[in-house]
């Protein structure tokens, strides 16, 4: 193997399909067999981090100590600029989307935007930090952006999340209604993981 992981194997500390499939396939490219915690039945550690960063090692150490393989894990969400930058850590609690629904979720932040500010700004940006644990301890974290706009109705079925409503700088369409491909070159998580490929892979 020539890559700096010193493995052929990982396991992607995250329970979210969504994420599993996006980072699978921007993974695809490379010499390196990715497994997702469900695969490995992993436990869920809770994220007592106040940042991406934070979040992040502590999926990745908690994966990488059960698993005892070398672990990635991505914490993200989206921030709303009017909104000093919320839902942000906890895009995965506002408004309880996992209960109530991300359909749910979405109208309520269309309607906090709406209510709480004069509507006039809704651009907002998706932030991801990747972080990587390894069983010796060792941990490196990388962070990407995208910068974009919330759009109402939402529009598209695919992706996951907010996605629905978050269109990006330069596209007229959401990220659900973009291609997969499209969004795995320009998202978050993409650019999170180009920093990751080439510090770890290239
Ligand atoms: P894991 O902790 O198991 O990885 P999670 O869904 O709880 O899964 P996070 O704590 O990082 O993950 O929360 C991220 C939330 O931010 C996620 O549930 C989505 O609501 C939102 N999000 C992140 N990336 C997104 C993307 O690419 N498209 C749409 N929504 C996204």
């Amino acid at each position: 193997m020539s890559n700096k992981l010193n493995t052929n194997m990982l396991v992607l500390a995250t329970h979210n399909a969504g994420k599993v499939a996006e980072m699978q396939k921007i993974l695809a490219p490379y010499d390196i067999k990715v497994l997702s915690a469900d695969d490995l039945k992993l436990s869920e550690p809770e994220e007592t981090g106040t940042t991406f960063v934070e979040n992040a090692l502590i999926k990745a150490i908690s994966a990488s100590k059960e698993a005892n393989m070398v672990a990635i894990a991505d914490d993200s969400g989206l921030c709303v600029h009017a909104l000093n930058n919320r839902p942000g850590i906890y895009s995965a609690r506002y408004n309880e989307p996992k209960k109530n629904g991300f359909d749910y979720a979405m109208k309520c932040l269309d309607e906090e935007l709406k209510e709480k500010t004069d509507n006039k700004d809704r651009s907002a940006h998706f932030s991801c930090a990747i972080a990587v644990a390894f069983p010796n301890g060792e941990t490196k974290t990388f962070e990407g952006i995208v910068n974009g706009s919330l759009c109402w109705p939402a529009r598209g079925n695919a992706g996951f999340g907010y996605d629905p409503m978050f269109v990006p700088d330069g596209y007229d369409k959401s990220f659900a209604e973009l291609s997969g491909d499209v969004k795995n070159k320009i998202s978050h998580r993409a650019n999170a993981l180009k920093q990751f490929i080439d510090y770890f892979l290239k």
